[in-house]
C-alpha cells in the first residue's frame, strides 16, 4: 500500500487563513479590552453614583436649600412642614435644573444612628419637578441629625445631594 503524504494542513492557503484568524482573534480581543476599559471610564454601571455634591451648610429646618450639580445645574430640595416633624408624613419637593432627571429618590439617614432604609422614590409632577412622602421614626434620643440624600438619576448620570437637618423630640 502506499500512502500520499497529506500536506493539507500546510497549504499555503490553509496556513494564510490560520494567521488571518489568528489575527482577527488578537484584534478582536484587543477591541474587547479597550471596549471594557472605555465603559469603566466614560459609563458608570446602572445605579452607581458618577457625582457627590459636598454637604451642602443649609438647614432644611429653615426652608428649601439647593446645591450646584455639574455641567451648571441645581437641585433645590425642601422638607415641609417645618419644623420637620417625627412620625408624621412630610412632604418631599425637589426641583432639578439642568439635568434631565429620569427618578429621584431622597435616602434619609440618621447622622449617628442607624435609623434604618428610609428611601422614597418621588413622583414627577412636572419638568424637573418631583415630590413625595416620609416619615421619619421617633428617635430615642432628643436631638437627632439627619442626613438626606437627593438621588437624581438620568440617563448617564447619578448625581448625589446631601442636606442635613437636627429634629428634636416632638
Ligand atoms: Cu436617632
Amino acid at each position: 500500500m502506499w500512502y500520499a503524504p497529506d500536506f493539507s494542513g500546510l497549504h499555503p492557503l490553509n496556513v494564510s487563513m490560520t494567521n488571518k484568524s489568528l489575527i482577527v482573534a488578537i484584534a478582536a480581543l484587543a477591541l474587547a479590552i479597550a471596549a471594557a476599559i472605555a465603559a469603566k471610564f466614560l459609563l458608570a454601571p446602572p445605579g452607581e453614583v458618577t457625582y457627590t455634591a459636598p454637604l451642602s451648610a443649609c438647614n432644611l429646618q429653615e426652608g428649601p436649600c439647593s446645591s450646584a450639580i455639574p455641567g451648571g445645574g441645581r437641585i433645590e430640595f425642601a422638607i415641609a412642614p417645618r419644623p420637620i416633624p417625627l412620625l408624621q408624613p412630610v412632604r418631599l419637593s425637589v426641583k432639578v435644573q439642568g439635568m434631565k432627571a429620569r427618578t429621584v429618590e431622597v435616602d434619609l439617614t440618621g447622622v449617628d444612628m442607624n435609623m434604618g432604609y428610609n428611601r422614597p422614590k418621588l413622583q414627577r409632577e412636572g419638568e424637573g419637578q418631583f415630590t413625595g412622602q416620609a416619615t421619619l421614626p421617633v428617635c430615642i434620643t432628643g436631638r437627632m441629625a439627619w442626613q438626606a440624600v437627593v438621588l437624581v438619576t438620568s440617563d448617564d448620570a447619578k448625581v448625589a445631594v446631601p442636606f442635613r437637618f437636627v429634629t428634636s423630640r416632638n
